[in-house]
């Protein structure tokens, strides 16, 4: 098979080799899978120059410290009536943008290396996180056919992952993700209760001092 890809070095060295590690059974850690930075910056800036970034209101009022966009045919939102998807941008009441290709080439490529050999993302939930901004553990359980997996890519500074069980008491595990991650959550892993930790404060060339993650799901 083809190389599955390999983080680009912005300043001359060899591309970090890609590496794939199980987080459990069914949750594959696939190291430095992004291949090359400019490709994903250009789409992720056409995404935002119609969606952009905004702090969604949780069910209780409060604000968000993640910010989120969405491109695909339906993005997660959340607001005074809870957690959805919506095909509609409540923002700008406009489609949410079109999945660039080669955001949907990614995903289908890291989930055929994770044994899933049509996996067709409806939507990609964009968060950007900035140093001292966290994520509590929660569970992804909006979507229509759980048997499909998530598919996540990390980009930017680094960030604690905390993946927990089945019960959101179970302990939790803690996990770095680096720049041009990708993990592919199927199986039971797919329901874990999971989050990140508290950012801290770093710069990385791919985003300045932010971290970006995506989130590839078939969700309707
Ligand atoms: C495990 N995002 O958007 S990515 C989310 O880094 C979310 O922004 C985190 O949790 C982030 O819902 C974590 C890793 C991840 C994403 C979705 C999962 C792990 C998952 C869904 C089910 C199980
Ligand atoms: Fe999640």
């Amino acid at each position: 098979m083809k190389q599955a890809g390999g983080t680009q070095d912005l300043f001359g060295g060899p591309p970090q080799a890609p590496t794939r590690e199980d987080l459990a059974a069914d949750a594959l850690l696939l190291r430095s899978f992004v291949m090359a930075d400019a490709p994903l910056q250009e789409a992720i800036q056409a995404v935002l120059a119609r969606s952009p970034w905004r702090q969604m209101t949780t069910m209780r009022g409060y604000t968000m410290s993640v910010a989120m966009s969405n491109c695909g045919t339906a993005g997660w939102i959340s607001d005074r009536r809870g957690y959805r998807y919506s095909t509609t941008d409540p923002l700008t009441g406009q489609d949410w943008p079109a999945l660039p290709p080669v955001l949907q080439d990614l995903a289908a490529r890291a989930a055929a290396a994770a044994g899933y050999a049509r996996f067709t993302p409806d939507a990609c939930l964009l968060n950007r996180y900035l140093p001292g901004t966290a994520m509590g553990l929660h569970q992804d359980r909006n979507e229509r056919d759980l048997s499909q997996p998530i598919v996540s890519v990390s980009l930017g500074i680094a960030a604690t992952f905390l993946f927990g069980g089945a019960q959101r008491s179970d302990p939790t595990r803690r996990v770095e993700l680096a720049h041009g991650d990708v993990v592919v959550w199927g199986g039971a892993s797919r329901l874990h209760f999971h989050g990140i930790a508290k950012l801290k404060a770093a710069r990385h060339p791919f985003a300045g001092e932010a971290r970006i993650n995506l989130t590839f799901r078939r969700a309707l």
